[in-house]
């Protein structure tokens, strides 16, 4: 490593560098010095803000001293490394992951609470970093934390947005979107001002041939935008290695401020540009599985790509490697097709920048990416108009014809009698305009594209990827199962179960194995676990009910069964079908003599969700859950039979709080279109049952926990299309019970009709595209099911221990080595700890 100190000063510098706190003295005279100096304040104006802000920055202040080291180490071994592209990261809170991954926590609770503060509320200051949808954004997050904990040498990539997922706010039974100002306070982040890339847009290119007779091509007269790095530190779990998160900021290249403009008085001239380069990191475009062609959204995903790429380059050419070993050092991955960008830049950069021959270079670029696909739904799948990126990136259009070229040559000369196929296949979609067809232009780019559970892998290769499996054959195409990290899920969500858990196993070590959990199995018998397995379940629903109290002043009973449904809202996950049998269920209810009602088992339904911005139906799904809340809950017939709950500004921190305290939570897609499903895992590796469909990765969950232990119901995936069939022909009978709630509904149960109208008529009138009506009864069947079963607390509770020792599969740490071993092809690197 070229070291700036001379020699002789080496030693000085060694003895004054810093040290991590090991006990709880040193962590506390870290808080009071950063509360002191950093944030200015004294004992007598400490609020809960400032304990939480002093605390961070003691952890950011240590997390960055083994971030330091990590980077030496690494670069002195100069291993083969991951680079994740992901445009999402939905990392939610970094101070009690520091605290659990580090093994600080205690020391730290000790020290606060010598301080006057209780860990609690610290921990509850701080604000979700909310950089991220939904699934796709977990999964990333969820996989660096896998990432640093066994130790691969990997960086995450993505935009600093400004702001982050909006924050919702139910209004009178509607969302409404709220800005999220995260970077009010983010003490976790280290601006790297002297890490910055100048990344172009529009201009030209001008080709000519050079003395050798070799044409070249020069994108010129662009505007450049500046990308600064701002680091995030990434602590392993029990591990020294501690690993980066860049995230990039754009800024105008001629700095903020223009000083000629200003002083000729034209004072909104003068920082304008500064205004127009912000712009492209401001925000996280709202958009779960739904795909809106914005020239905006292109220049993030250009910016990003080309900054990123920029870096990793830089990083191969300091260890001064020939080319052909760039795949040997650099592995990508692509998160989606957002960052598919960076195969045509990556081609730009050896071909124009390095000299290469493009087919030396196209084998290198093939070599060193992989793409991840996470949905089959037509509406997320990627297409940009040509004549936009002809304008925004000219001679990346070029190379993407170059490239498209080259493969329909190739196509053409194996596949001779399938004429279609050229057109099929095509980067180009002969449309008006034409489109780029991103998730082509990322398989043809990658050595390997993946799905992300069995059966969505399956359906890549037979729907989206068809002819792409017959041209490159079945290997390239493979899946990874998705995974979630225990650390956060069950760790730091759940830490009663965790420390059960750990009393039962010998110690935590599961947490880095989560396959030790089968020994759990010999304690499904065991009196004393059972009970304190249920008193744990107890009080995570006791917590939950209080916080419904205080949020929505609902008072819910916690011994009633808690049916959770949370996640992002869209029609393809059905939560329509959840309100419309919580809708069945209360005018059963509304039936049965008062006598009856006490039989029933009493029940809390649960939702929460964001919908997108523009999403009409999902925020008409919304409404009517609050209508449906605001009806039942205050129905005296009902009481504590049925309760209806809408959990306002759904997010990781909360979801944290929720998953722990379901009894069942659902995940109940039209067979086919969850590509996998994450929540599913969480809520399984908490001790609470599922309500779902064969879709996704249910069905694996199914396979490790047994049939007994989940409730499946509906249509099966290869049923659907036919089902659709039937639709359209007319050939459907309306379910009488799902007829009786859209009578309820437009007799005005849940106020006035016409807002619930499209909703409906989506059904019964427009084809039922996601199949509602025909599982509908098996819905309730099923439904019924559950309730019969949860009287029995006595198997319930078997079933619920039995399914949390057979998790073990779905930790993101076993995703991780998959990933390692059949895409990336790395090794970890054992970080040492500091020599004394
Ligand atoms: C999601 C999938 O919907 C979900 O089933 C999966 O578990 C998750 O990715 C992680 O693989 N997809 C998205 O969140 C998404 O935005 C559009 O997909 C690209």
């Amino acid at each position: 490593i070229e070291a700036s100190i001379p020699e002789g000063q080496r030693a000085a510098w060694r003895k004054y560098s810093a040290q991590e706190f090991k006990t709880k003295d040193e962590f506390d005279s870290e808080v009071v010095k950063h509360i002191e100096t950093t944030l200015a304040r004294s004992l007598f104006n400490c609020d809960e803000a400032a304990a939480y802000a002093g605390t961070a920055l003691a952890f950011r202040d240590r997390l960055i001293i083994e971030w330091n080291r990590t980077q030496q180490q690494q670069t002195a071994a100069d291993p083969k490394r991951v680079y994740y592209l992901s445009l999402e990261f939905l990392m939610g809170r970094a101070l009690d992951n520091a605290m659990l991954n580090t093994g600080m926590k205690n020391i730290a609770s000790e020290g606060l609470e010598d301080l006057g503060f209780r860990m609690e509320d610290v921990i509850s200051q701080e604000r979700d970093a909310a950089l991220g949808n939904g699934g796709l954004g977990r999964l990333a997050a969820c996989f660096l934390d896998s990432l640093a904990t066994l130790n691969y040498p990997a960086w995450g990539y993505a935009l600093r947005y400004r702001y982050g997922i909006f924050k919702q706010e139910i209004i009178d039974g509607y969302q409404v979107e709220i800005p999220d100002y995260w970077l009010d306070f983010n003490p976790w982040e280290f601006p790297r001002h002297d890490v910055t890339v100048d990344v172009q847009f529009y201009g030209n290119v001008r080709k000519y041939t050079d003395g050798s007779g070799k044409q070249i091509s020069v994108w010129e007269n662009g505007e450049i935008v500046t990308a600064v790095a701002y680091d995030a530190p990434i602590p392993g779990y029990g591990t020294k290695t501690t690993n980066n998160l860049r995230l990039w900021s754009s800024k105008a290249s001629h700095g903020e401020f223009d000083f000629t403009k200003f002083n000729s008085g034209e004072y909104e001239a003068s920082v304008a540009d500064q205004q127009r380069a912000e712009t492209i990191s401001a925000v996280l475009y709202p958009n779960d599985s739904l795909e809106r062609g914005k020239e905006l959204r292109l220049k993030q995903q250009y910016f990003w790509c080309a900054a990123s790429l920029f870096d990793i380059v830089r990083r191969f050419k300091k260890s001064r490697k020939a080319w052909k070993e760039f795949p040997n050092q650099v592995a990508i991955q692509l998160n989606d097709t957002h960052p598919t960008l960076a195969i045509p830049e990556l081609q730009r950069i050896l071909i124009d920048q390095e000299g290469l021959e493009w087919d030396e270079a196209w084998s290198i670029v093939q070599k060193t990416f992989g793409y991840t696909n996470h949905t089959v739904l037509p509406e997320a799948l990627e297409k940009w108009s040509v004549p936009l990126i002809q304008h925004l990136l000219p001679r990346h259009l070029q190379i993407i014809y170059d490239i498209n070229l080259n493969f329909l040559q190739y196509v053409e000369r194996n596949f001779p009698k399938d004429r279609d196929m050229l057109s099929r296949v095509s980067i180009i979609e002969e449309s008006q305009p034409k489109m780029v067809r991103m998730a082509y232009l990322a398989v043809i780019g990658s050595h390997k594209v993946n799905g992300v559970a069995e059966l969505h892998s399956d359906l890549i290769k037979t729907t989206i990827f068809k002819d792409f499996v017959k041209i490159y054959g079945p290997d390239k195409f493979t899946n990874v199962t998705n995974g979630i990290t225990p650390r956060r899920w069950l760790h730091q969500a759940n830490p009663r179960l965790s420390e059960l858990i750990a009393s039962k196993l010998g110690g935590y070590d599961f947490l880095r194995d989560l396959t030790q959990l089968h020994k759990l199995e010999s304690y499904v018998d065991d009196k004393e676990f059972r009970k304190e397995f249920q008193e744990i379940k107890y009080a995570n629903k006791v917590r939950l009910a209080k916080y419904i109290k205080e949020v929505n002043g609902i008072a819910v009973n916690p011994s009633s069964l808690f049916d959770i449904q949370v996640k992002r809202m869209h029609e393809y996950k059905r939560q329509q079908l959840n309100i419309f049998g919580v809708i069945h269920r209360y005018l059963e209810l509304k039936d049965m003599s008062p006598e009856e009602r006490k039989k029933v088992q009493p029940r809390v339904s649960i939702f929460g969700g964001k919908a997108a911005p523009g999403y009409w139906m999902a925020k008409t799904v919304i409404h009517l859950i609050n209508q449906v809340s605001k009806v039942v809950n205050s129905d005296k017939d009902i009481g504590d039979a049925l309760k209806v709950v809408f959990l306002e500004d759904y997010n990781v921190s909360k979801a944290e709080m929720i998953t722990p305290a379901s009894d069942i939570s659902e995940h109940i897609s039209t067979a086919g279109t969850e590509a996998s499903g994450t929540s599913n895992m969480k809520f399984v590796l908490n001790g609470g049952l599922i309500i779902g469909t064969c879709d996704g990765a249910n069905i694996e969950i199914t396979r490790e926990v047994g049939e007994d232990n989940i409730f499946l119901f509906g249509n099966l995936s290869e049923d659907v299309e036919d089902l659709r069939h039937h639709h359209f022909y007319g050939e459907f009978q309306l379910d009488p019970s799902l007829d009786r709630v859209f009578k309820t509904i437009r007799e005005g149960a849940f106020g006035d009709a016409g807002q619930f109208s499209a909703l409906v008529n989506s059904i019964v009138d427009h084809g039922d595209y996601y199949l509602v009506s025909d599982d509908f009864k098996s819905y309730l069947d099923t439904q019924k099911l559950i309730d019969e079963a949860y009287k029995n607390q006595e198997e319930w509770l078997t079933k619920t221990i039995t399914s949390v020792a057979r998790m073990g599969f779905f930790s993101s740490d076993r995703c991780i080595d998959e990933y390692a071993e059949m895409i990336w092809n790395v090794e970890p690197v054992k970080v040492q700890g500091q020599e004394s």
